[in-house]
């Protein structure tokens, strides 16, 4: 069966890039009464959504629940907010799905690995914004990744999101339909992040293709998986025309968080850290302190933007 397309790359982006608001784009929320957002534990007619959110700005998501409440801790140091950053404190701490910390204007939450666990989030998260009618709001997905092709502790600011096949697209089946979405990101706002990071040393920064993929193991061309259905030589010639495609580096989740963005009216970013060149192997080898270095990268990144964009430096 066709693919329906949908906004997909040829299409103004303009239209879906920029506004102020946040849109829902599902008319049939607007008959609800109530909206629960059960992953979150919080709703519309149990919480007083504007009050609690009404001021973010920036939202900045990543895998790990640990991580993104350090990343909470940094931001609240780095911002000079009043009170100790060791009494943030989790919103969604009665579920165990996702993490979720306010920081000032800055929310932090943590989506779990791969496109399901990241495509609930976000669509809690964007309803989320529209309730407490946020405006002007800045997406980052703040990761790591397998490089194709760059030393290990590169960031690599995402031109491009791409599917296993080099596309800048997200296939969905909805109904028993594929229906298809673009995963054009703001061009403008990874330059501004490429011009912080040159502000910063020793954060080597590139901007490129970044591949998603439904796996770890097979799905990105790895070896050393429970299963593997192809040679060395077949998984280096995939990677090398990824290459070729500007690829640069390989995560699980870049797709569905430009597709749901762009489609919301979110200025959205993705900036990954590699923790090792896939042309060189597929283990991490790379010792725990200085992966936990390599993974602060994106994190000062993101925290240089804001305090620039928030007229702090
Ligand atoms: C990067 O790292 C995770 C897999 O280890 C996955 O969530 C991703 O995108
Ligand atoms: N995350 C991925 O998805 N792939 C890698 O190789 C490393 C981190």
């Amino acid at each position: 069966m066709a693919p329906i397309l949908l906004n997909t790359a040829g299409t103004d982006h303009n239209e879906y890039i920029n506004h102020e608001e946040v849109h829902v784009k599902n008319p049939h929320l607007d008959s609800m009464e109530e909206d629960i957002l059960y992953h979150f534990n919080l709703g519309t007619k149990t919480h007083n959504l504007p009050a609690m959110f009404g001021d973010i700005k920036f939202v900045c998501v990543g895998g790990s629940a640990n991580r993104m409440k350090s990343f909470a801790q940094f931001i609240h140091k780095e911002l000079g907010l009043p009170g100790d950053s060791g009494d943030i404190r989790d919103i969604c701490a009665e579920t165990d799905r996702y993490s979720m910390y306010k920081v000032g204007p800055v929310l932090s939450i943590s989506h779990g690995m791969g496109v399901p666990s990241i495509s609930i989030m976000l669509h809690e998260l964007i309803k989320l914004l529209h309730h407490a009618r946020c405006r002007d709001v800045i997406l980052f997905r703040i990761g790591t990744s397998g490089g194709v092709g760059l030393a290990p502790g590169t960031v690599v600011i995402t031109d491009r999101a791409v599917d296993s096949f080099f596309q800048p697209q997200f296939e969905q089946v909805v109904l028993g339909k594929v229906i298809v979405r673009s995963t054009e990101l703001d061009k403008g706002l990874a330059q501004e992040l490429l011009q912080c990071s040159a502000e910063i040393p020793d954060l080597p920064t590139v901007i490129g293709n970044t591949m998603c993929t439904h796996d770890f193991y097979e799905g990105q061309g790895r070896l050393d998986g429970a299963l593997c259905s192809f040679s060395t030589e077949e998984k280096l010639e995939y990677l090398q025309k990824a290459y070729e495609a500007g690829v640069r580096n390989i995560e699980m989740e870049s797709t569905v968080f430009a597709a749901m963005c762009r489609v919301c009216g979110l200025k959205a970013a993705v900036i990954c850290v590699t923790l090792l060149n896939r042309f060189e192997g597929d283990q991490i080898t790379t010792p725990h302190s200085v992966l936990l270095e390599y993974q602060l990268r994106p994190q000062i990144l993101v925290s240089h933007l804001i305090k620039k964009r928030l007229g702090l430096i």
